[in-house]
């Protein structure tokens, strides 16, 4: 009997798996049996967008922080597929920055272009992983929403692919039970509309706090008020948008902060991060860590050094996405495959730890983009992953930086040069913050 592969979860990581795999096929290679587990109803992970919030129609956790009118926060060079360009996808060169809708397309032309949907079995959250030391194999416990319909299933390798910005982190401040109005996480936050004509306080510094204050100003806050713990994000901010120290405790409506100033709030919305999050998975598999460049106990930054026939994938935190996520993913299938033999324990220590201690050194945001393009780099270095210019995805990255910096708002209306093509591609018909339809249609100029 050939081997057998449990993929959790069908988001990018997921999908890069099954693509790696199937390229090795095509290829002419025998690969190994392979279930991968859904609990949503489509593909696309965090990318398949749904209005609702907390609890699905089955009562299972909804899984996608995304929102509307969301558009992708890097330039796209930065994450295209190797094996797959926007151009060939699209047909055309697209500007940089795409809402969701055009991502979502994008990551699934991939796939049905590979055929690979068959493997995939939806609405079926995996429940529980175990491992036994005697059979050398896991036990992969499933629940089929549809059938309501409980099974378990033996496997010689997991692969963990189940997405980490998901399970809210929840801070609580004094006076929340008592505010007037509306207090949720970012993982909630569906429509800025709601937002309209509002005075909105942010809690947190990063990309979610970055982005949901910006979509509430587009679309028509009254004010946004973001409260940092660490330090400000430091942006040219527009006129009704101000950086304060962190909150200390609300009453009514009347947020106070650290350094003594109020501001009357009507709604307070915490961009405080997200919980690597594995309840199907038991003690001595669960890799427990903050969102972090090098999560600690994983070779490669994927294999569980404890079990490395247990895989976890895009556990970091992410500059680098989709393409780091298909470096990982061949890289996983040629050891699943015995192409690539792991090292002693002793030697996997060794290699984290030169990651771990390089991690600790990192300030600068260019140091965590080329400490994140280095990994890459050694990952694809080893398969047969088409090789990319790392390097200049890490200069693209460095020159959204730069806009950003120059301008926060109008980041989004430049271009690039794709790094898989070479091809310089269009800026937008529309300035980002002019452009109220999110559409495909409305995006690629065909509407
Ligand atoms: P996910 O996309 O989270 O997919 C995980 C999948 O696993 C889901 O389909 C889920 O249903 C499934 N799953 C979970 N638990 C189980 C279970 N027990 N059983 C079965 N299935 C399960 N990246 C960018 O490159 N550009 C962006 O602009 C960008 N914007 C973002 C905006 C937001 C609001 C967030 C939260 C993230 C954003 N990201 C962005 C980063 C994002 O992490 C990646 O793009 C990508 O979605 C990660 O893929 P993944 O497969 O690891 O996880
Ligand atoms: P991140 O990047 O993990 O950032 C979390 C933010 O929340 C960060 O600014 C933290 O501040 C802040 N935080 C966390 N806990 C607290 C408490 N208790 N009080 C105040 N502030 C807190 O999460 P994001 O949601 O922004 O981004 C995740 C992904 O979504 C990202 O990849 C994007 O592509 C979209 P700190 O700096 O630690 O003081």
């Amino acid at each position: 009997m050939s081997s057998r592969v449990a993929i959790i979860g069908a988001g990018p990581c997921g999908l890069a798996q099954l693509r790696a795999f199937d390229s090795a096929s095509k290829a002419g290679a025998e690969i190994p049996e392979m279930v991968c587990y859904e609990r949503q109803s489509d593909w696309g992970g965090l990318w398949n967008y749904t209005w609702r919030t907390g609890l699905d129609e089955h009562g299972e956790p909804v899984h996608s922080s995304m929102y509307r009118y969301l558009w992708s926060n890097g330039p796209k060079e930065c994450l295209e597929f190797a094996d797959y360009t926007f151009e060939e996808h699209f047909g055309k060169p697209i500007a940089s920055y795409p809402p969701r809708e055009v991502m979502w397309d994008y990551i699934k032309g991939r796939v049905e272009k590979a055929g690979i949907r068959k493997y995939i079995k939806f609405n079926t959250p995996v429940r529980e992983v175990t491992y036994s030391d005697e059979t050398g194999k896991f036990t992969v416990t499933a629940h089929d929403l549809k059938q309501d319909h409980i099974s378990t299933e033996e496997f010689d390798n997991v692969v963990v692919a189940s997405g980490h910005f998901s399970t809210p982190n929840v801070p609580y401040f004094e006076g929340f039970e008592t505010f007037n109005g509306r207090i949720m996480h970012a993982h909630d936050f569906r429509d800025a509309l709601e937002f309209k004509d509002k005075d909105i306080l942010i809690i947190g510094t990063s990309y979610s706090a970055e982005d949901i204050g910006s979509q509430c100003y587009k679309y028509g806050a009254k004010s946004i008020t973001c409260s940092h713990r660490t330090a400000p994000m430091g942006f040219h901010w527009p006129d009704n948008w101000q950086e304060v120290p962190l909150l200390t405790k609300v009453d009514k409506n009347t947020a106070y902060f650290k350094d003594g100033a109020t501001k009357d709030v009507d709604a307070i919305i915490l961009c405080t991060g997200y919980l690597h999050h594995f309840p199907f998975l038991p003690d001595e598999l669960r890799l427990k860590t903050g969102n972090r460049m090098w999560p600690h106990d994983l070779y490669k930054g994927v294999f569980w050094e404890d079990n490395p026939k247990l895989i976890y994938l895009g556990m970091q935190d992410q500059f680098y996405t989709f393409n780091m996520f298909d470096a990982q993913a061949w890289y996983a299938r040629d050891v699943m495959m015995g192409r690539i033999t792991l090292p002693s324990r002793e030697e996997m220590d060794k290699h984290n730890k030169v990651w771990c201690d390089r991690e600790e050194t990192l300030e600068t945001d260019e140091d965590l983009i080329v400490f994140q393009g280095d990994y890459v780099q050694e990952l694809i270095d080893d398969t047969d992953y088409p090789s990319f210019d790392v390097d200049g995805v890490n200069k693209t990255f460095l020159e959204w930086e730069h806009h950003k910096h120059e301008d926060i708002m109008t980041f989004r209306n430049k271009a690039y040069k794709s790094l898989m093509t070479g091809n310089m591609q269009p800026t937008h018909h529309t300035p980002w913050l002019e452009a109220t339809d999110d559409s495909m249609e409305s995006y690629l100029g065909t509407s």
